[in-house]
């Protein structure tokens, strides 16, 4: 079902702040910034071979990704598997007893489509899947 992790999310709490650490010290290509308006996020993607770490800014005090680092601070936020077919992939972990957070998936960066499942059944770490284009 899934072929590769597509990306890793990591909260910060200013990509201006953040982005030199991965783009400059680290070198990786950088693939510019986003806005996920929907998730009240701004994104920075960097390439690494064949994933990518995603930067995530909040947007607005009330952002998931805001509560996530008053609660926890700046730091890993997610990881996101790629899958071929998202539609699919949502049915056979329903099928397979995985509570969702979405169980129709949403529009996420980069024309993505995507879907959580709730930390509750990955052990405590937020998973995304994602299908790259429609
Ligand atoms: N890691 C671990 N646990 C997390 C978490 C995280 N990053 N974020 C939330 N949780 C936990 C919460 O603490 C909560 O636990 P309890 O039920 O024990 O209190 C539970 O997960 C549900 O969280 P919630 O915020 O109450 O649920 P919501 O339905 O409001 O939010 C969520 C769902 C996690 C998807 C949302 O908060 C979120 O983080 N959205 C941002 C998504 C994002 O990164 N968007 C950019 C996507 C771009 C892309 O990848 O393409």
């Amino acid at each position: 079902m899934l072929t590769k992790i597509n990306h890793i999310g990591i909260a910060v709490t200013s990509l201006e702040t953040a982005l030199p650490f991965y783009r400059d010290s680290l070198t990786m290509p950088f693939a510019g910034i986003e806005e996920v308006s929907e998730q009240k996020v701004r994104v920075a993607m960097l390439q690494i071979g064949e994933s990518k770490i995603e930067l995530l800014e909040p947007t607005s005090p009330d952002s998931p990704v805001a509560k996530f680092i008053e609660k926890n601070g700046a730091g890993i936020h997610h990881v996101a598997y790629e899958v071929a077919d998202i539609k699919v992939a949502i049915a056979g972990l329903i099928s397979s007893g995985v509570r969702m957070i979405d169980e129709q998936p949403r529009n996420g960066a980069h024309g993505t489509r995507i879907a959580f499942i709730h930390p509750k059944s990955s052990n405590g770490v937020l998973t995304e899947i994602c299908q790259v284009g429609h």
